[in-house]
């Protein structure tokens, strides 16, 4: 038995999917992951360090990790890049003057090894504040058509109203399933060859 094989059957065994979460500080990434998990929104600081949580979803146990986005503790991201299967890019949709930071932070982790076999959901979050960046706008700014390294998505999303987040996450989740543990038998229902948008 080859050893991506046994690697393959363990994983299966506990369906566990590690899925980080990253990107500028004040994108979101915080309140995303609790709207998620249903907790109070209402009192978010910037996270420091990180955070760890466990979601469950359609059977995966995702262990989630996010991490603070400043720029003093961007250095830091590294250390936890070790068995990722997928990055969620968080933006925040109306800060305008950050995307050329948040484009180059995001190319920057794109030519990183450890994360060569990740897939990619980047979140246009903040929908709901008026004047936000459409998709369109915000895959020309991030340049996200020449990222042919990874299969990424992205998807436009609001954590306060909660609306899209479920439906990234389904994306990440069956493109994930579909690598890990379905030897390649992808799910093709709303992927692209190297990526694209859903709305
Ligand atoms: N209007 C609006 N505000 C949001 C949304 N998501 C987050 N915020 C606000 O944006 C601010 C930053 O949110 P956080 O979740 O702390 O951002 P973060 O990416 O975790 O930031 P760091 O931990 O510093 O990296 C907070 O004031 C949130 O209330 C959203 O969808 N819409
Ligand atoms: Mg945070």
């Amino acid at each position: 038995m080859g050893l991506l094989t046994i690697i393959r059957k363990n994983k299966a065994k506990s369906k566990e999917i590690r899925i980080l979460f990253l990107g500028l500080d004040n994108a979101g990434k915080t309140t995303i992951l609790k709207k998620l998990n249903d907790e109070n929104i209402s009192d978010i600081s910037p996270t420091l360090g990180f955070n760890i949580k466990t979601l469950i979803r359609d059977g995966y146990t995702l262990n989630i990790w996010d991490v603070g986005g400043q720029r003093t503790l961007r250095p830091y991201w590294r250390n936890y890049f070790e068995s990722t299967d997928a990055v969620v890019w968080v933006v925040d949709s109306s800060d305008r003057m950050r995307m050329d930071d948040c484009q180059s932070e995001l190319k920057g982790l794109l030519k990183e090894e450890r994360l060569a076999g990740a897939t990619l959901l980047v979140f246009a979050n903040k929908q709901d504040l008026q004047g936000s960046m459409s998709l369109e706008e915000i895959r020309d700014a991030l340049d996200l058509k020449s990222i042919i390294s990874h299969r990424w998505i992205v998807h436009p999303c609001s954590a306060y109203t909660g609306k899209g987040l479920e439906k990234g996450m389904n994306w990440l989740i069956n493109e994930v399933a579909g690598r890990l543990y379905w030897s390649g038998i992808l799910s093709t229902t709303t992927s692209t060859n190297q990526g694209g948008a859903i709305s």
